[in-house]
C-alpha cells in the first residue's frame, strides 16, 4: 500500500454539515468507499452511545477498510457542546462526550478529531484558550493510556473565531507537551487561512497526523484550483505516512465526487486506481 492512503468521510448520523459526500445510510457509504478503492473511512459520530459499535466494526472489517479517525463536530452542531465553553456544565458534558469518543476510537485503532468541538471565543481569547487547555489536561492522560491520538483541526474564520491557522494549533500542541496530541490539516481551510499551504504543512512536520482533502471550493480534488501534486509532494517530503481523507461536498452527486477524488489523487500517490467495481 502506498505510504499516503486515501479515506472518505462517512457520517454515521444524518448530518447538517454539508461537506460529507456520503450520508444517509452508513452501510452504503462503507460499501461505496470499499468498491471505489478507498483504503479507509473517517467516521463522523455525534454520540458514541447512540451507535451500534459492533455493527460498524463488523462492516468495516468485512470491507477491509481502516478507520484513521472519528470526527466529533456534530456534538457541537447538534448538541451545542464545547470544550472551551464558559458554562462549566456544557464543558463537562463536552469532556464526557470526548471520553466516549476516545474509548470508541481505541477500539477502532483511530484518532479523535477536535474540530468545531473546541468551541468559539467567549469572554476573551486567553480565557477561552485556558479553558480548552484545562479540558485537554483532563482528556490527554486518557488518550495516552488508550494510545489514541487527539487531533486539533484549524478551521477557517467563517466557521469559527478560535484556532484558524496551523500555527495557532501547533502552539496548543507544543504547550500541552503530550505525545497523544497532534494536528489535522484541512486543505480547504488552509486555502483560506494560510500564506502557503506547503509552508504550513512543513511547519507542522511530525506533528501532522491527518489531512482532510478538498479543493479550494470544497468540491472533489481537481475541481478547484489547488495544486494537489505540490501538496502531495510536500507530504512526501516531510515523511507523512497517514491518510488523505476526502471531506468534500456531494456535488454534482456523491458518487461523481467520491470517484473524482480517487481519480485525481491516486495517481499522485504513486498507485493506480483499482476500483473494485459495482457502481455503474
Ligand atoms: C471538519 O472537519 C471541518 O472541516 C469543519 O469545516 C467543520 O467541522
Ligand atoms: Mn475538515
Amino acid at each position: 500500500m502506498a505510504a499516503v492512503k486515501l479515506s472518505l468521510v462517512v457520517s454515521i448520523d444524518d448530518t447538517a454539515f454539508d461537506a460529507v459526500a456520503v450520508r444517509g445510510s452508513w452501510q452504503d457509504g462503507i460499501r461505496m468507499a470499499a468498491e471505489l478503492g478507498y483504503d479507509g473511512v473517517e467516521l463522523a459520530i455525534r454520540d458514541p452511545q447512540q451507535i451500534d459499535a459492533n455493527a460498524v466494526a463488523r462492516a468495516l472489517r468485512d470491507a477491509r477498510l481502516h478507520i484513521p479517525a472519528v470526527g466529533t463536530g456534530q456534538a457541537f452542531l447538534k448538541d451545542g457542546l464545547s470544550l472551551s465553553h464558559q458554562d462549566e456544565g456544557i464543558r463537562a458534558r463536552a469532556i464526557e462526550r470526548m471520553e466516549a469518543h476516545i474509548h470508541l476510537a481505541a477500539r477502532f485503532g483511530a484518532a479523535v478529531i477536535i474540530g468545531l468541538l473546541r468551541g468559539r471565543i467567549s469572554g476573551n481569547r486567553a480565557a477561552t484558550a485556558s479553558r480548552l487547555d484545562a479540558s485537554l489536561h483532563t482528556l490527554l492522560p486518557i488518550a495516552e493510556r488508550e494510545k489514541v491520538s487527539i487531533l486539533i483541526e484549524p478551521i477557517n474564520r467563517y466557521e469559527t473565531d478560535f484556532l484558524a491557522r496551523i500555527e495557532d494549533v501547533l502552539a496548543v500542541v507544543d504547550r500541552m507537551g503530550s505525545p497523544a496530541l497532534g494536528v489535522l490539516a484541512d486543505t480547504f481551510h488552509m486555502n483560506i487561512e494560510e500564506t502557503s499551504i506547503e509552508q504550513a504543512l512543513r511547519l507542522a512536520g511530525q506533528r501532522l497526523r491527518l489531512v482532510h482533502a478538498a479543493d479550494s471550493n470544497r468540491l472533489a480534488p481537481g475541481w478547484g484550483h489547488l495544486d494537489f501534486a505540490s501538496i502531495v509532494g510536500t507530504l512526501r517530503d516531510i515523511g507523512y505516512r497517514g491518510f488523505l481523507s476526502a471531506e468534500i461536498l456531494p456535488r454534482p452527486d456523491p458518487l461523481a465526487a467520491t470517484r473524482q477524488t480517487i481519480a485525481h489523487l491516486r495517481p499522485l500517490l504513486g498507485k493506480a486506481a483499482h476500483p473494485k467495481g459495482g457502481y455503474a
